[in-house]
């Protein structure tokens, strides 16, 4: 498989679970602003769309939507637990965090990643935003919880963890937030999560070791 990434972005999570079920790949990274892979090809002849995460299942099959790769290869592995089986209530639920994080928490970073800067009063709006989609995450995880789904990772945990972990790029402090700083230190903590970090340049081989 090959995984077309842009460091730090959502497919991060990609290659989180990628790794965490041990599947062979190799990735291709994006300058989605230019619309060109680093070795040189048109984007958009891969993922008309434009953005990552694409993943090349085979020759001729190109995947995309964060979701959606998620679910096929903890699919790929049922036996890693990555994901409920198909069906099952858990499964729902597991999309429903999936969703979540796509259509809501996701999005509401995306007033800083737009290239512009903010006008008068629209950091302070997009700030509130956030915070409520954070307020969400905090209540879904104060039962104690170690993981969204319960005792176990899931793919669901690899997306809400790499977008959260973007309150960091953009100096948003997660204080208000204990339950949640918490998640995030703990999923930064397994040895391929901070080997994933190291594979995308965002921690030092010898700060993950
Ligand atoms: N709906 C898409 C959204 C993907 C997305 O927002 N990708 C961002 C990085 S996290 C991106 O490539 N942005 C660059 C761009 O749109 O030019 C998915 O779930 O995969």
């Amino acid at each position: 498989m090959l995984l077309y990434f842009k460091p730090g972005a959502c497919s991060l999570s990609i290659r989180i679970v990628l790794m965490e079920l041990d599947l062979p790949f190799e990735s291709v990274e994006v300058d989605t602003q230019a619309g060109l892979t680093l070795d040189g090809a048109d984007y958009r002849t891969i993922n008309p769309k434009g953005y990552v995460p694409a993943l090349q299942i085979e020759p001729g099959f190109v995947l995309t939507e964060n979701p959606v790769i998620l679910q096929y290869l903890a699919d790929l592995r049922p036996q890693a637990g990555l994901a409920p089986t198909a069906g099952m209530l858990e499964r729902v639920r597991l999309q429903e965090w999936l969703n979540f994080t796509s259509s809501e928490l996701h999005k509401a970073f995306a007033p800083w990643f737009s290239g512009r800067t903010f006008e008068e009063g629209e950091q302070s709006r997009a700030e509130t935003n956030l915070a409520r989609r954070i307020d969400d995450v905090e209540r879904g995880l104060s039962d104690g919880r170690p993981f969204v789904l319960g005792q176990s990772f899931t793919v669901a945990d690899a997306y809400l963890f790499v977008v959260l972990n973007w309150t960091g790029f953009i100096g948003f402090d997660l204080a208000r937030w204990p339950t949640v700083a918490a998640y995030v230190a703990r999923v930064a903590q397994r040895p391929v999560v901070r080997a994933a970090l190291v594979a995308e340049g965002l921690l030092q081989l010898e700060a993950a070791q």
